[in-house]
């Protein structure tokens, strides 16, 4: 049985020894690669069968209040947003069974669908680079999401199975 002192004594060299090897600041080639800021989660998206039957849920049960609902078309969906601080809510409801949302119920039902930072950097930047990184980009190029933002998915095959959507009202 290792004495206490002795043992305190090794962890205090194990420390010492990785101050010296493993500097505190990142070192340039890390700085190279920190490209893109993310201030915070512009929305959390959650596909529903029905915004007429989810949007009670979230307005009578916890008290949220839908601010918004707009049709995005170009992404075959009905929208419905709520206020939760600094992040939205956004309902997705399927105008067409071929669309992402019609596809994604049919195969798993209603649930949280995708995740959304918001990003500080130009998206097409940030996009770029990514796909240097070796990132699937759904996107190569920005394009216009619902509330007039510009949007950008990744792949959930490499984003650790999320949907990842980039998203700035900058551009
Ligand atoms: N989250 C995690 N995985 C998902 C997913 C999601 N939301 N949607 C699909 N997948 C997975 C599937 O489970 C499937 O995995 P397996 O191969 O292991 O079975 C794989 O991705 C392929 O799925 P699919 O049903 O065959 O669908 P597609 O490949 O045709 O499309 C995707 C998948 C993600 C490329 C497509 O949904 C897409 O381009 N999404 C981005 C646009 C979008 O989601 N628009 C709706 C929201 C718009 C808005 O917010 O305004």
């Amino acid at each position: 049985m290792m004495q206490p002192f002795i043992y305190e004594q090794n962890l205090c060299i194990i420390f010492l020894f990785a101050r010296l090897f493993l500097p505190l600041q990142p070192d340039s080639d890390t700085l190279i690669h920190i490209f893109m800021k993310i201030s915070h989660i512009e929305h959390i998206g959650i596909a529903v069968k029905s915004l007429q039957e989810a949007i009670p849920f979230f307005e009578e049960k916890l008290g949220l209040s839908c601010y918004a609902i707009e049709e995005v078309a170009d992404q075959k969906v009905k929208t419905a947003f709520f206020q939760v601080g600094q992040t939205k809510i956004e309902l997705l409801e399927s105008t067409d069974p071929q669309g992402a949302i019609g596809k994604f119920i049919e195969k798993k039902g209603e649930g949280m669908h995708h995740i959304a930072f918001a990003v500080e950097d130009e998206l097409q930047t940030a996009l770029d680079s990514l796909t240097e990184k070796g990132v699937q980009c759904i996107d190569t190029a920005p394009r216009k999401g619902a509330e007039g933002l510009s949007i950008a998915f990744l792949h959930p095959k490499s984003t650790i199975g999320v949907l990842t959507e980039l998203c700035t009202c900058s551009q």
